[in-house]
């Protein structure tokens, strides 16, 4: 007999979409359960998100998880993009009416998120195996997994799918229900983390004749800098000093120079665009990347999870005050317009900044004269600053 246990929503995932999910639930005065199979120790210190959106930043704030990301997190009130050599400065502080973003890394924010979950008596049950999700078409949904050796069965009211692009919510919903979007692009990002005091006190966005560059930075000591490479790329063949010289090559700038120092940590990561359509079947509710991936060029991906589970919590929030399925119907349908204007965004950053192996020189020059109308448009700019600061709330 599996070890029985009983809650009101059933998270699965430990990441940004199932940790804000669950506090918020708690907030509202809701239980939830969270199940993640990773270790603790893992996520939270694995190499994410570092962009912040001002209403992320306002979220997580009003949670009362926001004390040291404000300590700590860096208030940028613009970004630079660099082509033929120049920087040209996109300042979201006077384009936006006053709206920034925040530098803090996503491991920060998991840290902070499970201290309040543990704090305030929540349920966050990591390195669990096996598992599953049952009968989410009726309404006893089930989740089902090993925990210490012991089979456990959680019986729910909702399951939240919030365990990312590669987890087992999505994959569970019997085919022919959800419609797949997907683009993937020929290239990928290779990140570093470095010590080294950022060389700008902004974000720089580089388009370079070899292909992207993005300088970015964790805190006044750590830099994060990017190059756009193969997807398929092998990281064992580019040592510190090869990835070194090819960000000074890219990020070259009259009268600018690049500060390095020690490589700390180096990946590839891949890029694609993907969203599964509607976000919801019967009682399991998809959130996160679990439903939609963005390359990170628009640094959306955690901002986008996060603003699912807002829309998420407040329509259950609706469904246990009113006994109203109403929100949790139109959950899907909110969701995805914002999804979409965000991945219009995310696809059109990475369009305009990198190099493409099928380009002709027809694309390339019109790359070169988007990226000037962007800077010398007041009306493009604009645009540019109110998707990367972020989008309304509906
Ligand atoms: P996550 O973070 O992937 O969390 C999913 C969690 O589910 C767990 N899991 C399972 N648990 C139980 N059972 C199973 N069978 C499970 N399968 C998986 C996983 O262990 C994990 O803990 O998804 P979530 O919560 O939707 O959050 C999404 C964000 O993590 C992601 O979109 C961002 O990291 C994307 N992203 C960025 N987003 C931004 O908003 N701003 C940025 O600046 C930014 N930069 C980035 C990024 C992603 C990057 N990479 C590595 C993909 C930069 C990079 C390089
Ligand atoms: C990061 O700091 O990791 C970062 C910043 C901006 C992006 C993507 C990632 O667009």
């Amino acid at each position: 007999m599996p070890v029985s246990l009983r809650t009101q929503v059933g998270i699965v995932g430990a990441g940004p979409a199932g940790l804000v999910l669950s506090h918020l639930l708690y907030l509202k005065g809701i239980d939830s359960v969270v199940i993640e199979n990773r270790s603790r120790q893992y996520s939270e210190q694995r190499v994410r998100a570092g962009v912040l959106e001002q209403g992320t930043v306002d979220l997580l704030t009003q949670m009362g998880v926001g004390e040291r990301m404000k300590s700590e997190g860096l208030v940028h009130h613009g970004i630079e993009l660099r082509f033929g050599g120049r920087g040209h400065r996109i300042d979201f502080q006077e384009l936006t009416g006053g709206k920034g973003i925040t530098i803090y890394a996503q491991h920060e924010v998991l840290k902070d998120l499970n201290n309040a979950r543990i704090a305030t008596g929540g349920q966050v049950l990591f390195e669990v195996e096996d598992v599953s999700v049952h009968d989410f078409d009726g309404d006893q949904p089930k989740i089902r997994y090993q925990k210490d050796g012991d089979a456990c069965e959680l019986t729910c009211d909702f399951i939240a799918g919030c365990d990312g692009f590669h987890g087992i919510c999505r994959p569970s919903v019997p085919s022919g229900i959800f419609t797949h979007y997907d683009r993937e692009y020929p290239f990928g990002w290779l990140g570093i983390l470095a010590e080294a005091p950022p060389s700008s006190n902004e974000l720089i966005y580089t388009y370079h004749d070899r292909g992207f560059a993005l300088l970015s930075m964790r805190s006044p000591n750590i830099s994060r800098l990017y190059l756009q490479c193969r997807p398929d790329e092998n990281i064992d063949l580019w040592s510190d000093e090869t990835i070194w010289q090819e960000l000074q090559t890219r990020l070259a700038s009259n009268g600018w120079t690049l500060t390095e120092g020690k490589i700390l940590q180096k990946g590839v990561t891949g890029m694609r665009s993907f969203v599964v359509e509607p976000m919801q079947y019967g009682r399991l509710f998809l959130a996160g990347d679990s439903a939609h991936i963005v390359p990170p060029t628009g640094a959306k991906g955690l901002n986008l999870a996060v603003a699912d589970v807002q829309i998420l919590a407040r329509a259950l929030k609706h469904f246990y005050s009113t006994g109203s399925y109403d929100l949790l119907h139109n959950y899907s349908e909110v969701c995805l317009r914002r999804v979409w204007k965000v991945q219009r965004f995310s696809w059109w950053m990475t369009s305009m900044l990198h190099r493409f192996p099928e380009e002709n020189p027809f694309d390339h020059r019109r790359q070169l004269a988007e990226l000037d109308y962007v800077t010398s448009s007041r009306a493009a700019a604009k645009t540019l600053a109110e998707n990367y600061v972020g989008l309304p709330m509906e």
